[in-house]
């Protein structure tokens, strides 16, 4: 799942840490190793064993994904079939499977009704977490054989790949942008400069650090940790602007909220998504469609931020390439593949 740049930190990060101190005890399955509190609380210590796992499993998944996306399959029947194969393979949803079509850059999942069908340049973006370790990865799929769209899923997913090859600790981040617009370019297309890859930490999507997909000119360079690495290729302007409300949800603050029911979610969702992105989906799923007055609440409330669909602004077509790696003092490793 990307990150969109708006010329400054996200506005709702800090907020977020604060969340470190609130219970969330169904997110850690082993409890013998250590307490949920110390996990949450460590911050700086990789869990490389549960990182690995994760990234196993979305290598897994995307095997899973090639075999089931074809066009006129439902997207709400893709996104079901992955979180639950998901589960069957000991992982748990990141973050809702997005899957945004065409212009749609990023942050499209369907809702509990949704009736579209999958069909031309379809982005399938996925995460799995392990305990809170996360694995964060996409592919594109050419669903109306379009030699433009297959020009724009192999622009990058070279573009990924090139970046792969150069990025190593002590690499500024500014020499992988230039490396990824370098690749894209060449394919004759654009990438998208306010869309991001980014940082990830324990149970942490969007950690920090942003990836440029171009030369930002900045000196930042790459620690060692854990990056999701993601291109976006493009024959339009190279930017999206915020569309639609996206039924994607992040809780932001476990501040008091009147409303009963608006309580029991905030309590479900602190308890099953704690600081994780999560849907209105899933939230109908377990309390019912009269749910989604509650999330209205607690959106109005300031408990939740949703994210809005991003939208390529000249309405071309976009593809999407994304894995994540681990950054060691002399090592570099993709998870995910
Ligand atoms: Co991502």
């Amino acid at each position: 799942m990307t990150e969109k740049s708006y010329g400054g930190a996200a506005p709702f990060r800090k907020q977020g840490k604060n969340l470190k101190n609130m219970e969330h005890k169904s997110l850690v399955n082993d409890k013998n190793l250590k307490t949920e509190r110390e996990m949450a609380e460590n911050d700086g210590e990789l869990d490389k064993a549960r990182v690995l796992r994760a990234g196993k499993i979305a290598s897994q998944l995307r095997e899973f994904v090639k075999q089931i996306v074809r066009p006129g399959v439902p997207l709400l029947e893709i996104a079901e079939k992955i979180e639950s194969k998901t589960a069957e393979l000991g992982g748990r949803p990141a973050f809702p499977v997005n899957l945004s079509i065409n212009d749609v850059a990023a942050h499209y999942t369907p809702s509990h009704d949704d009736k579209t069908l999958a069909h031309g340049l379809l982005k399938v973006d996925f995460g799995v977490h392990v305990d809170g370790w996360i694995a964060d990865t996409a592919m594109s799929f050419d669903l109306e054989n379009s030699g433009e769209n297959r020009k724009l899923i192999e622009a990058a997913e070279k573009a990924l790949e090139n970046a792969i090859k150069i990025v190593k600790s002590g690499a500024r981040l500014r020499d992988i942008g230039r490396e990824i617009q370098k690749t894209i370019e060449a394919h004759g297309a654009y990438p998208i400069i306010n869309l991001s890859g980014h940082s990830v930490s324990h149970l942490d999507l969007h950690a920090g650090t942003t990836i440029p997909n171009y030369d930002n000119e900045s000196s930042e360079i790459f620690d060692e940790g854990v990056y999701a690495i993601e291109p976006f290729a493009t024959p339009g302007n190279g930017r999206v602007y915020d569309g639609k409300p996206s039924g994607i949800y992040e809780l932001v603050s476990g501040r008091n909220v009147r409303s009963p029911i608006a309580r029991r979610i905030l309590d479900f969702i602190t308890e099953e998504y704690y600081t994780l992105p999560f849907c209105s989906r899933w939230i109908v799923e377990k309390f019912g469609q009269s749910a989604l007055f509650g999330l209205k609440q607690l959106e109005d409330n300031g408990n939740l931020h949703q994210f809005e669909q991003l939208i390529e602004v000249s309405h071309r077509n976009v593809a999407q390439a994304e894995h994540t790696i681990i950054i060691e003092k002399n090592k570099v490793e993709v998870t995910t593949r």
